[in-house]
């Protein structure tokens, strides 16, 4: 038994690569402090942008800073990575009712330079999610398989552009992670997954946050910016630089973070994921 997960949740979580079902860590008045404090950062977005610009907030948010490091949800990130982890990615999907948006089927370890891959993803609902409203879908057990090979999407409606190909995995077999609101579900950086349009005439959001092993190390070439706040345990491999927890309870990141989609081709290259 860890801190929170049972020896089979965790059996399941190593099997699957993901995981849910574990009660709601916000109570519905603090899902409701969550979506005005979610209202407050969208009103720092400048015209033209919107929820996606919301990236690594936690850096400049005490208010999003605080969500990412609510001891419950810790407690069961230390289930999956062990004593030492730390914080480092948070940013918001969001789907207006009857909208087209989708998420390509992808890795997100694909995305990150990072290394070894040792990290997790917890996806926080910000209302009720189901099949309905474009929940976000798995194919359990593909963390195993590797990594998987990725192109750049010519789907508009995609907002991520590199997807798995096609062939590489069993999208037969696909689960619907269903979260109510204020709980959330957890995810293996190698597992495949992606949403489809969100056709209902109820929106559908939720804040990831991403977490990673002390062991990881972030390739700064490709992005500068990387920034690790320690959660539980101790850091002593020192890897990364450190961030500074924020004051201002709402505030704007300025720096962009960049992932390996932004980066493009030559970061592809230059971490071996293609030729
Ligand atoms: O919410 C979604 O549809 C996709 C989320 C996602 O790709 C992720 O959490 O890595």
């Amino acid at each position: 038994m860890g801190k929170r997960l049972t020896e089979d949740q965790q059996r399941f979580y190593a099997t699957n690569g993901y995981i849910l079902g574990m009660p709601p860590v916000f109570a519905p008045q603090q899902v409701s402090e969550l979506n005005e404090g979610t209202d407050e950062l969208m009103k720092l977005l400048r015209p033209g942008e919107d929820s996606k610009e919301i990236r690594e907030w936690h850096e400049s948010s005490r208010f999003l800073y605080d969500v990412c490091t609510n001891p419950v949800i810790l407690d069961y990130i230390e289930d999956i990575l062990g004593p030492d982890f730390y914080l480092w990615g948070s940013n918001f999907f969001i789907k207006p009712p009857r909208s087209n948006s989708t998420v390509g089927w992808h890795q997100d370890t694909y995305y990150w330079p990072l290394d070894p891959k040792i990290s997790a993803t917890v996806w926080l609902a910000l209302e009720d999610v189901d099949e309905q409203n474009a929940a976000m879908r798995v194919i359990p057990g593909s963390h195993k398989v590797g990594l998987l090979k990725h192109s750049r999407s010519s789907s508009t409606d995609s907002v991520l552009t590199l997807e798995c190909e096609g062939g590489q995995y069993r999208e037969d077999l696909a689960v619907s992670l269903n979260v109510k609101a204020g709980a959330f579900s957890i995810h293996d950086d190698k597992l495949v997954h992606g949403s489809p349009a969100n056709n209902s005439e109820r929106r559908r959001a939720g804040l990831t946050i991403r977490y990673s092993s002390t062991i990881v190390k972030c390739d700064l070439s490709v992005n500068p910016y990387f920034k690790t706040y320690l959660c539980r345990g101790v850091d002593t491999y020192k890897h990364n630089p450190v961030g500074v927890v924020p004051t201002q309870k709402f505030g704007r990141l300025e720096r962009k973070h960049i992932s390996v989609e932004e980066a493009g081709v030559e970061a592809e290259k230059k971490l071996g994921l293609v030729k």
